[in-house]
């Protein structure tokens, strides 16, 4: 089959899938394992339907927003009643036991990377009628901004620009080397573990998914939160997980800057989400930036440390503008260490460096390639003029997925897929980038 066929029939089956994936309301991630709403899977699906059908991600995002809590936090999940098969669900969050959460959904009481005013902007530039396009931003407006102002207001308490996150799950990343040594300083004893019973060993391989001593502190936080009824200020008082995460902040900073453009476009004041971007950029350039590695380090505020483990979504602030030009150049250079961007045959970025300690090829985000965090490289190889870089990381993302199929994540040295199969921002961010080839 010619390349041109396959990339033919490919585009035609990841539309196939995202629409196999529709519920009617919102994108499934992926039709088992995943079968409810997920924060930033919504907004990285927006981007492939901005690319033929920009009512679709009109109504997911309007469908995430509906869930969104009085204090302005944007759930990470927002349950369907229909599906019952996925831990934790709605009985396990006890979410009602905060006087934010929303009357007419059932969600989690976590987040995840906020990258909702971005996805909105590129729905609204996509949008083939205006007024539809404007309607729906004066719609998203107010709940950007009280999402936005939730998590400067709620996540960083000393004012610094950069927002904490309280969960794993709340990275996006849930299973990172990220995470391992404040999970280790979390000591469970056997009567305080929660009792539960996991849902997502049953639909693949239990090799490839978290442990089960991490899911037990993954559980453990969600009953200190639910204990605390989920106020902020009594979470951060003792909470043992609080870090200034870099894909996060990067995102958001990002976001900032788009949902001033967004506040430019209806005639609103942008300068408050200028202003507290800003902050965000130059906290992240002194706080997080490693001058040694040339690559952006998180911060657990626990230990008050860095978190020295060298993965390669801290690679992201070149998609949001984080680093000047002579940092970038020298972060293209750190990413290539991990990643040959020479050679056009390879398979695109693992989330991790292969030589890492705790790296794994197959097991959930301790390793793998991820369509999403090449995605954004991709983007912000390009943002820095890294052109040929980003066409090689172009095309390989779209050989890897046109040879392997939809998967969840890819081993890095095989390609073989892993995780959930026709999972659905693999579908819409391929999408995205074919289409952006072919104009
Ligand atoms: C994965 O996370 C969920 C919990 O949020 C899980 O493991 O059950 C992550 O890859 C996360 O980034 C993603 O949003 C979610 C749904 O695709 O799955």
């Amino acid at each position: 089959m010619t390349s041109e066929k396959k990339r033919k029939i490919s585009i035609e089956q990841a539309r196939k899938i995202l629409d196999f994936n529709w519920t009617g309301s919102y994108t499934q991630p992926g039709p088992r394992l995943y079968p409810h709403q997920w924060s930033w899977d919504s907004g990285l699906v927006a981007f492939g339907y901005a690319r033929y059908d920009t009512s679709r991600a009109v109504r997911e995002l309007r469908h995430l927003f509906s869930a969104q809590w009085k204090n302005g936090l944007l759930p990470q999940i927002v349950f369907n009643p229909e599906f019952g098969n996925y831990f934790p669900g709605p009985g396990f969050w006890h979410a009602k036991e905060s006087p934010n959460a929303p009357e007419h959904h059932k969600t989690s009481g976590v987040v995840q990377p906020p990258v909702h005013a971005t996805a909105v902007l590129h729905t609204y530039r996509h949008a083939g009628d205006e007024k539809e396009g404007r309607r729906f931003l004066e719609e998203a407006y107010p709940h950007l901004r009280s999402w936005h102002d939730y998590l400067y207001r709620e996540r960083d308490p000393e004012d610094e620009g950069l927002v904490y996150i309280r969960h794993p799950w709340e990275s996006g990343m849930d299973n990172s080397p990220l995470w391992d040594t404040v999970m280790l300083a979390i000591h469970l004893k056997a009567e305080e573990i929660p009792r539960y019973h996991r849902a997502d060993t049953h639909t693949v391989s239990a090799a490839d998914r978290p442990t089960s001593s991490a899911y037990d502190r993954f559980a453990w936080l969600v009953r200190f939160f639910a204990e605390r009824e989920y106020d902020e200020a009594k979470i951060r008082e003792d909470c043992p997980f609080l870090v200034q995460d870099v894909l996060f902040n990067a995102l958001l900073y990002r976001s900032d800057q788009d949902l001033a453009e967004i506040a430019r476009i209806l005639g609103e004041d942008p300068s408050p989400m200028e202003e507290r971007g800003e902050k965000t950029r130059r906290a992240m350039n002194e706080k997080l930036w490693d001058e040694e590695h040339a690559i952006y380090l998180d911060y657990d505020l626990v230990s008050e440390r860095k978190i020295q483990a060298y993965v390669t979504p801290n690679f992201v602030p070149l998609y949001a503008g984080v680093p000047d030009e002579e940092q970038a150049r020298r972060m293209v250079e750190s990413l290539k260490g991990y990643f040959d961007l020479e050679n056009e045959k390879v398979i695109p970025i693992p989330c991790y460096d292969v030589h890492g300690f705790g790296f794994s090829p197959v097991q959930y985000w301790r390793g793998p390639v991820w369509i999403n965090i090449n995605w954004f490289l991709m983007r912000g190889l390009e943002r820095y003029g890294h052109d040929e870089e980003a066409r090689r990381l172009r095309e390989s993302i779209a050989n890897l997925v046109e040879d392997s199929g939809f998967h969840e994540y890819f081993d890095p040295f095989d390609g073989s897929g892993h995780g959930s199969v026709f999972f659905s921002w693999t579908a819409a961010l391929y999408l995205d980038t074919v289409m952006d080839e072919e104009g």
